[in-house]
């Protein structure tokens, strides 16, 4: 799986010579325009919103008109699906309304809008204080691109891959023509993509599908986007810490953690033990830049986080406690759209349901959304959460399923938050030994909706570290210097 653990010193250097790009304080929300919100049915073409593979109608429009609601969920950048030109036709019954199947990589799809929407989306969306993240395909184009026919040295052929030893790299994705990054004229391509979306205000890359893609022309990307700064996202289905350490290494800021993903799907939402959480965490810390790493409960090629449970009352109750989490972790949390109401969805197409807003939604699902924009003004507000680095603390052995205790500290600020994960099923009152200084009784940062201070409890005296928890859902206190 780890396939690039080795550099040489005179690239590292190289890429070390600007300065990385950093998203770190940044709480990202993740947008499919197709499925977020219609906002002009004039551009929706032969859209199917009854069909979970066509088309919707979803565009740059409707995110514009949207923005307010990404404030009042207090998100501070937004990553957006591929939204180029696709292939002109369906593939295996599917439309290319999820980005991923281009034809034209500096064209802004028909169903998405115009141009002149782009450009307002983006204005709009720095206006207000957004950051602009956008996918970015350089594995392949789409099955019935015009580019496959007519640019045949452009692709791998099937002879290329039997012959190939890395069989990610050379091989078709899910059939899809795959790109021959070893020719010249393949990477100025590709370059150049970065270079016009760069050119178009966008403020981060998502590279999809990365291990799909050779190291050398990867890197010198990177170098590329460093020097620009352009801050660097990658996908690599299933990536461990050790991935994400090596892939920054190669020069990437970021790349998601699956292995936490995975960890808090079952621990928060399947209701297991909080061991392996604690393991990826510990993992995680060992990254050149933890700073920096994506951590997120779902996104659009997974089951929705709420899935995990059959029931849809449970299923709230603990994606408001896993978003709550979540935003009490050093790193960057990614919010897939739908996930701050714990909408369900099964694997792919049905993870991508449309968008529900406020209007649309049950008071459960308020409740969900404001728990979970209560615990993102909580994180921006407070410098430790959003910014200061991160210490496990130890947890007796007969505990270590139900509790999870971490200290973040920001040196710039001087500001200590005690984190607690609490995993029971009942309130419970943990005294444990603690060599931390004393502190007098103190409420969580985070508040029910309603509530005015929390019934979550804090204190320490005579060498114990006193709390008194609810149950199923994540704390955070703020503690003296
Ligand atoms: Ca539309």
């Amino acid at each position: 799986m780890r396939t690039l653990a080795l550099l040489t010193a005179a690239l590292l250097s190289s890429i070390s010579a600007a300065a990385a790009p950093s998203f770190a304080g940044q709480v990202i929300y993740q947008i499919m325009p197709d499925r977020f919100f219609n906002g002009d049915k004039g551009n929706d073409g032969a859209s199917d919103p009854s069909n979970p593979r066509a088309w919707h109608g979803g565009d740059l429009a409707g995110l514009t008109e949207q923005l307010g609601y990404l404030k009042t969920l207090g998100v501070s950048a937004v990553w957006l699906t591929p939204i180029y030109q696709q292939q002109p036709t369906r593939y295996a019954e599917t439309d290319g309304y999820h980005g991923y199947w281009p034809a034209d990589f500096r064209k802004v799809d028909s169903h998405f809008g115009t141009q002149a929407q782009w450009e307002a989306f983006v204005k709009a969306a720095h206006a207000g204080g957004l950051k602009v993240v956008l996918d970015q395909v350089v594995n392949h184009f789409g099955y019935t691109a015009p580019a496959v026919q007519q640019r045949p040295g452009w692709f791998h052929t099937q002879a290329d891959c039997d012959a190939a030893s890395n069989k990610d790299v050379v091989c078709a994705l899910a059939g899809l023509p795959d790109l021959k990054q070893e020719d010249p004229e393949v990477r100025d391509f590709l370059f150049q993509n970065a270079d016009y979306w760069r050119t178009q205000g966008v403020d981060g890359f998502r590279y999809d599908a990365i291990k799909n893609v050779p190291e050398d022309f990867m890197k010198t990307l990177l170098a590329r986007d460093r020097q620009a700064g352009t801050w660097t996202l990658g996908e690599y289905y299933g990536a461990d810490a050790g991935t994400i350490g090596d892939y920054q290494q190669a020069g990437f800021d970021s790349l998601f953690d699956f292995q936490l993903q995975d960890a808090m799907k079952a621990a928060v939402m399947g209701g297991g033990g909080l061991g392996r959480v604690r393991s990826a965490l510990q993992e995680l810390a060992k990254v050149p830049r933890p700073d920096e790493v994506a951590l997120f409960l779902d996104n659009h090629d997974l089951p929705r986080f709420a899935q995990g449970t059959l029931f849809e009352d449970v299923g709230q109750a603990r994606t408001a406690y896993g978003l709550r989490a979540l935003m009490t972790l050093r790193g960057v949390p990614v919010i897939w759209q739908g996930t701050e109401i714990a909408m369900r969805g099964g694997a792919d197409p049905d993870n991508r349901r449309d968008m529900r807003f406020p209007a649309q939604w049950t008071p459960a699902e308020k409740t969900v959304f404001d728990t979970a924009s209560n615990a993102v003004a909580v994180r921006r507000a407070s410098p430790a959460l959003s910014l200061g680095d991160q210490t496990l603390l130890d947890v007796p052995e007969k505990f270590a399923d139900d509790l999870l205790l971490l200290i973040r500290r920001d040196a710039a600020s001087g500001q200590r938050v005690l984190v607690a994960w609490h995993n029971g099923s009942a309130r419970t009152s943990y005294s444990l030994r603690s060599t931390l200084p004393a502190q007098a009784l103190t409420r969580s940062l985070f508040l029910d909706p309603g509530e005015t201070q929390s019934s979550a409890k804090l204190s320490i005296s005579g060498g114990y570290l006193h709390l008194s928890l609810p149950p199923k859902t994540a704390m955070a206190f703020v503690l003296g210097r």
